[in-house]
């Protein structure tokens, strides 16, 4: 990624900020697993959309005082423990040429709390913001009773500052993340590639008696192998019935000769993802019932990326693919009527894509160019064993749309060409 986009999601990011205001984004840390062990660290997407500073524990401060603007950033102190126990740290110099800060404005982050209050909170002449009304936290929240974490953290200012309003950054960053840059959209293009790496894989080696976890380790380790810094999600490998499970996870079933395999999975490019799945037969062919049932999810797929444009709406695109798979379903007598669809298809047709698997950004404004989203439509006949569904990554353009995934093939004939091994 061009430090150049970071420089232009903070300026866009201070533009939309009210007057007298900063903001404080957290890059936030792994959390403890047991005695020195840690989960693996994901960087904040924000702090990450912000700074490409995949860090933790980095801090960044942005302000805007009238048609100026300011920006700060707190990094961790290399020291001879950090570099022997944990690795190299980045210097003030590694981390402005990553993030398009000048080094001047990088500081350790011992230094940020000196700086919040004589920096920007005195009222004496020297503060930058004059007298900032208006302090912008990252305050995305799991659940009611949780706070954010970046309130814990502003805790010592919220006590003693009680003038300050605290505003929500992210309606203004999900606006913002909501249209992917060039950039943004070539790692989403190699996640999609080492995905595809992953599959084919799969493909080339899955046979009955397998179980389902070999499945998911293969494509692991090909997706790793093809350049993959990793599994977006946790792969979904699942066979028979348990197909019909939209979160199937468990992938510890042997797979039996004669069902379907689907597979929901994607990748990691940096910190960007895919989200792809595909429905295969494990015997490498398959039966009429299967070909009739997967090829009318095939045409949906194909239907609603061909549906896909500017100024429509998501629930648009979400009624189109439903009409579509009632009118299907009940033609292969799935279903009795049409209305009946929500027995066996029961999820969205699609969700944002980007930083995150389930991206941010509001389904309540017309599609735009640039916004990457995936197309899903499935069908889960659990009495027949059957769950199928066919996930495509796809841009929005000016004119229409994009598959960003067409290279990963979908087509009866395709699969069972590959999977003749
Ligand atoms: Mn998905």
């Amino acid at each position: 990624m061009r430090k150049e986009l970071f420089v232009k999601n903070r300026k866009d990011f201070c533009e939309h900020m009210e007057d007298l205001s900063f903001a404080v984004f957290f890059s936030g840390e792994a959390p403890h697993k047991s005695t020195d062990q840690y989960y693996p660290y994901v960087a904040n997407r924000n702090f990450y959309y912000l700074t490409g500073l995949p860090r933790p524990n980095y801090i960044l401060v942005l302000g805007k005082n009238g048609t100026s603007t300011f920006e700060y950033l707190f990094i961790e102190e290399a020291t001879d423990f950090s570099e022997k126990w944990l690795g190299h740290r980045l210097s003030k110099e590694e981390a402005a040429n990553i993030s398009g800060f000048d080094m001047k404005t990088i500081f350790f982050l011992d230094h940020f709390e000196f700086f919040i209050g004589n920096g920007i909170l005195s009222d004496s002449r020297k503060n930058m913001t004059k007298v900032p009304h208006n302090l912008y936290l990252d305050l995305y929240r799991t659940q009611v009773r949780v706070k954010p974490v970046s309130l814990l953290k502003m805790d010592f200012i919220l006590a003693n500052y009680p003038e300050i309003n605290v505003q929500n950054a992210n309606p203004i960053l999900d606006l913002q993340r909501m249209i992917k840059a060039v950039d943004e959209i070539s790692e989403i293009d190699n996640a999609i590639k080492y995905t595809q790496a992953g599959l084919e894989a799969v493909w080339k080696q899955a046979h009955a008696g397998m179980n389902e976890r070999e499945l998911d380790a293969l494509y692991e380790y090909a997706s790793k192998a093809a350049g993959s810094n990793g599994v977006s999600f946790n792969t979904i490998a699942a066979s028979g019935a348990n197909a019909t499970t939209l979160h199937y996870e468990e992938n510890n079933c042997i797979i039996n000769d004669g069902d379907l395999v689907l597979m929901d999975l994607g990748c990691l490019s940096g910190p960007y993802a895919s989200d792809i799945t595909r429905t295969f037969p494990i015997s490498g062919q398959f039966s009429d019932r299967q070909k009739a049932l997967y090829s009318l999810v095939l045409e949906v797929n194909k239907q609603c990326i061909a549906f896909v444009k500017p100024n429509i709406m998501m629930a648009d695109l979400n009624a189109y693919a439903r009409k579509l798979l009632a009118e299907g379903a009940k033609k292969l007598g799935v279903i009795e009527n049409e209305n009946d669809i929500d027995s066996v298809y029961y999820h969205s047709v699609s969700h944002y894509l980007g930083l995150d698997v389930h991206d941010v950004g509001t389904y309540q404004l017309p599609l735009k160019p640039g916004i990457v989203l995936t197309i899903e439509p499935g069908i889960y006949v659990a009495k027949e064993r059957i769950g199928i569904r066919i996930e495509d990554n796809v841009l929005v353009t000016e004119t229409g749309s994009r598959n960003l995934s067409q290279n990963i093939i979908k087509e009866v004939a395709d699969i069972e060409k590959i999977m003749s091994h």
